[in-house]
């Protein structure tokens, strides 16, 4: 599947708070990648402003979940996303100023 930020690929809004939850079948894993990317943080290395987290979901504890990463400026991560159990939790947060073009990820 894919998953676009809001708008893509015109410039995502202001003040989103957007969750995707991903989940495959029990025993299976999701593999993710970034196809495009580019979230606006100005020259802050830390995501403070707009950002992209991906977190694993463990099923098996309730809403527990471990953050994989968080993500801005031109910087997705380096290669794929391999969740850690069957469901992975993707959030775009993003402040009331400037915008970019967004992110374009496809997962299995
Ligand atoms: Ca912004």
């Amino acid at each position: 599947g894919n998953i676009l930020s809001p708008s893509f690929p015109s410039h995502y809004g202001s003040g989103l708070n957007c969750i995707w939850i991903i989940t495959v079948s029990e025993s299976s894993y999701i593999q993710l990648k970034f196809n495009a990317f580019d979230v606006y943080e100005m020259d802050s290395p830390v995501c403070t402003r707009d950002r992209l987290e991906i977190s694993s979901i463990n099923p098996h504890e309730g809403t527990s979940t471990t953050l994989l990463g968080a993500y801005c400026n031109t910087n997705p991560p380096k290669g794929p996303i391999e969740s850690l159990w069957n469901m992975l939790q993707v959030t775009f947060i993003t402040d009331t100023t400037l915008s970019a073009q967004g992110f374009w990820l496809s997962y299995r």
